[in-house]
């Protein structure tokens, strides 16, 4: 089941990759200052597919001072929300008009299926403009009935919160710019973007769809590089008004600490360690198809992965044994062949990782019924891994693997608030799923589990009017929906003596 060669790329895609790579400042192309670049691989042939700027401080700087000037001063300034809103729109039309070729640059920087990354990354995108192209027009404040003894008139205004720092990962590239570009640019803000120095291609080709729709210079910059330069430079510049950054846990506690210089607005969106609960009434092929993908997808790189599974203990065996087969007819492969399920990690660091866990498993006592070994010696595959008789004590329970390795765990108790506890066992709280026929246990257990959101005989669900964050250390805020918007946002009081 494991065909690891490389499909060719389609045209739009080989051209773009055959371009010298530029940032994006102030609407032009531009090098690093330093003169500086890095590789960037194909996880599956671990050979160099590009070449980008090494952008730093000195670039940060650049781009800030671009998107400072565009905020203030630059047509953007006088914009209408109509216009903005037509020009968001706008962003995802030319996205789905390069679907394919997105797809596959996807594919090939991150690793990932094709299929999936047409049908998710792509499409979520694409989705995403088109949902916060809406947001443009509907940023009304509110007029206030105030107490005090006269006449007056006192009402709120919706203002961008200004220049805003994106930082984004490397398991969707395409989608978690998209999910930060979207609210920003609807809401009137300014941006400079720094991708994961793992997954810059399809970033850099969507600065080139940006300036198609005919933003203003400024507006979006793009500075590719490091985390602890460009991304550190970005965290903490003294005249970045709002961070937005998607990533470790660990990193995001260094964007808290960076920000506070300025005391800039902070939201993040960090790991997790997600509960899916399968209750002895379940539709057990619903919820064992449903379980395996909620870890699997993505080659379990999903900060929402389902990867700590708890069946009751009356249908345990049949989940294990499930989970297993489902994971035994995964087609691993290079992402470009349309045929493939499962791709390789994004990186050797990412692999060794993984594999770090998968020893750290089996030395605790974890038993391994399906996986546990890296596939070849080219590429950073993994196999899908079913870890079974685990608990809350070992490391692969406790810390995110963000790899496609499921640790399952049976419970036999009935009471809901018990089975909560489980699930709440965690420094976590992004995501949970349950899976049960019956109305009321789902709806109990939404209240019950500390997450930001729930999924009921579903995982990994996404969508752009559905709000989206954690609890705890999952992070702050949410993305998507009508909440996202607030982060984007500061809210001005006026009151008129009249
Ligand atoms: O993440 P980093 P890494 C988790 C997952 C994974 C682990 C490590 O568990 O195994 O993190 O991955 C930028 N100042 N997630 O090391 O470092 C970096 O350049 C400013 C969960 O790749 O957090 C990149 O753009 N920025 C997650 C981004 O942060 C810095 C997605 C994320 O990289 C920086 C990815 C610094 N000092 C990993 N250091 C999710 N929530 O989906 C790094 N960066």
């Amino acid at each position: 089941n494991i065909a690891i060669r490389k499909p060719s790329l389609g045209s739009a895609a080989a051209a773009f990759l055959a371009k010298r790579h530029k940032l994006l400042i102030d609407g032009e192309w531009v090098d690093a200052r330093s003169g500086k670049t890095f590789a960037v691989e194909d996880p599956a042939t671990e050979e160099k597919i590009a070449e980008v700027p090494a952008g730093d401080k000195a670039d940060i700087d650049l781009a800030v001072a671009a998107a400072r000037r565009a905020f203030e001063t630059g047509p953007w300034s006088r914009i209408s929300p109509a216009e903005r809103s037509r020009l968001v729109w706008r962003l995802g039309d030319l996205l789905e008009q390069h679907a394919d070729e997105f797809a596959e640059l996807e594919a090939l920087d991150n690793g990932k299926p094709v299929t999936n990354a047409r049908q998710g990354d792509v499409q979520g995108s694409i989705d995403m403009f088109r949902y916060m192209a809406g947001w443009a027009t509907r940023l009304n404040g509110e007029t206030i009935p105030v107490s005090s003894a006269g006449n007056w008139h006192a009402y709120t205004l919706r203002e961008p919160v200004g220049v805003v720092g994106q930082i984004i990962p490397w398991n969707f590239p395409l989608m978690m710019a998209a999910w930060k570009l979207a609210p920003a640019l609807a809401s009137g803000c300014t941006i400079v973007l720094k991708p994961a120095e793992q997954t810059p291609l399809s970033a850099l080709r969507f600065g080139q769809l940006i300036q198609e729709a005919g933003f203003p210079a400024g507006v979006v910059n793009i500075v590719t590089g490091f985390g602890e330069t460009a991304g550190a430079a970005l965290a903490e510049h003294p005249d970045v008004d709002k961070v937005a950054f998607t990533g470790s846990t660990e990193v995001g506690k260094i964007i808290v600490r960076a920000a506070a210089g300025n005391l800039k607005r902070v939201s993040l969106e960090l790991g997790g360690k997600s509960p899916a609960i399968v209750f002895p009434d379940a539709d057990l092929d619903l919820a064992i198809a449903g379980t395996a993908d909620a870890i699997f997808y993505n080659q379990g790189q999903c900060c929402t992965a389902g990867s700590r599974l708890f069946a009751h203990k009356s249908i345990y065996d049949r989940v294990v044994a499930g989970v297993s087969e489902a994971a035994g007819k995964l087609k691993v492969g290079h992402g470009l062949d349309p045929s493939v399920n499962l791709g390789p990690l994004v990186s050797k660091e990412q692999h060794q990782r993984v594999t770090g866990f998968l020893q750290s498993g089996r030395e605790e006592g974890a038993e391994v019924v399906t996986g546990g070994s890296i596939i070849g010696n080219q590429g950073y595959f993994v196999e899908p891994t079913v870890l079974a008789q685990t608990n809350r004590d070992m490391r692969v329970v406790r810390e995110e693997i963000f790899g496609p390795v499921v640790c399952v765990q049976s419970y036999d108790d009935d009471d809901l608030d018990a089975v909560a506890r489980f699930a709440n066992d965690t420094e976590y709280g992004l995501q949970a799923s349950v899976w049960t026929r019956n109305l009321k246990v789902a709806h109990m257990m939404a209240r019950k589990i500390r997450a930001g959101t729930i999924c009921i005989n579903t995982h990994n669900y996404g969508d752009p009017a559905w709000p989206f964050g954690g609890y705890k250390q999952s992070g702050w805020g949410r993305e998507m929906g009508k909440e996202v918007m607030e982060h984007y946002t500061e809210t001005k009081a006026v009151a008129a003596r009249l």
